[in-house]
């Protein structure tokens, strides 16, 4: 007979930062993650993760909602269905529970590792295969002291590290981010890209006078400068700028990429397996992209390891990202949740190459740093 799915648990981990992780909307000092494990009748486990940013304050999923709808809601549709059908599932759980991106993706991925796994197969190739096996990583300075970033940022060059740094504003004046941005820039000069992301935190016309700034400092990519509903805003934006613009927050899923690409809006989507509810969302996302000529970044809610596997996964399918990738958030904890960690050099990290994600749970970190 084939696999049904027997047992969803999840679990809430708390990891600390290596140093505060200072953005527009919230300071983190720590990273919850939830973790999904899925336990099919032949056996195999599937590991899946949904993290978000400080709580609610990035969007309106927190840790605990998604621990609380999963186990409430969409564990008790999964449990029982069959195992390997991951499209059928996916569409099992969009016509019971509306919302909730982030706890869908954290079950797609915990399907995907499961049927890789059960087949001996990674999940990019679940996914039609790999075109990559190293994929490059942005490094994000965010310690709030310009000093302190530019310190950071050569540690991370001369490492090998990183080469191109995003930095987090929108918490301070517009003038006095200007000034810490055009710093660190200044700093590295042609060494190393120099990107900013706003958070939404600038009205449209703050947002003129500040990205005029920073792209005369040099800034090469501007993200979600203004609220992510305003779509109008930052279609004009878009158009008024040379500098190019990164929608975020205002681009979830494949329905807002094809409206922000209807309305004029060119530049680059930042795609995040979290706002797509997982890899296959995140993918028909991407596609829209590419039609509307509309560049790939492939972008992280600051996941661990398993988050960060499974979205190395969807990203090197892609025939192109024109962005590279942000998936460091394994690199901003001060410890892991799995046997080994993913492998970072030479300014990027390998794909895993293991059945399914690749990535095995430890299981004494897994209790020393689960919310009892
Ligand atoms: C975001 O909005 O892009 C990605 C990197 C980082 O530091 O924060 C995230 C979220
Ligand atoms: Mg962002």
């Amino acid at each position: 007979m084939s696999s049904v799915i027997e047992r969803i648990e999840t679990l809430l981990v708390d990891l600390p930062t290596i140093r505060p992780h200072k953005l527009s909307m919230t300071t983190m000092a720590c990273q919850t993650m939830v973790i999904v494990r899925m336990r099919h009748s032949d056996g195999i486990e599937g590991v899946g993760e949904g993290t978000t940013i400080g709580g609610l304050a990035y969007g309106p999923e927190s840790p605990e909602s998604i621990k609380c709808n999963i186990d409430t809601y969409l564990a008790p549709l999964l449990v029982g269905q069959p195992s390997g059908n991951v499209n059928a599932l996916r569409a099992l759980m969009n016509r019971h529970a509306r919302g909730n991106a982030i706890a869908k993706s954290a079950l797609e991925t915990a399907l995907l590792d499961a049927q890789g796994k059960r087949l001996g197969v990674p999940v990019a190739e679940l996914l039609g295969g790999a075109r990559e096996a190293h994929l490059p990583v942005l490094w994000t300075l965010a310690s709030g002291d310009t000093q302190k970033d530019i310190d950071e940022a050569f540690q991370r060059l001369d490492e090998r590290r990183h080469c191109d740094f995003k930095l987090k504003i929108g918490a301070n004046p517009v003038d006095q981010d200007v000034r810490h941005v055009a710093a660190i820039k200044a700093a590295l000069g042609e060494r190393a890209s120099v990107r900013v992301d706003v958070n939404q935190a600038w009205d449209e016309s703050t947002a003129v006078r500040g990205i005029q700034a920073l792209q005369d400092a040099g800034i090469e990519l501007i993200e979600q400068a203004t609220p992510a509903r305003e779509h109008e805003a930052l279609i004009r934006l878009s158009k008024r700028f040379n500098v190019p613009m990164l929608a975020d927050e205002a681009v979830q899923d494949a329905r807002d990429g094809l409206s922000l690409a209807a309305g004029g809006f060119s530049g680059a989507f930042a795609l995040k397996i979290a706002k797509s509810a997982g890899p296959r969302g995140v993918l028909e996302l991407a596609s829209v992209a590419q039609a509307a000529g509309i560049g790939l970044y492939g972008g992280t809610l600051l996941e661990g390891t398993i988050g960060t596997a499974a979205s190395l996964h969807a990203w090197a399918t892609l025939p192109e990202m024109a962005w590279g990738t942000e998936m460091f958030g394994p690199l901003l904890l001060t410890d892991d949740i799995v046997t080994e960690p993913l492998n970072y050099h030479d300014f990027g990290v390998d794909l895993p190459t293991a059945p399914g994600l690749g990535v095995t749970l430890d299981e004494d970190k897994l209790v020393h740093y689960s919310r009892k």
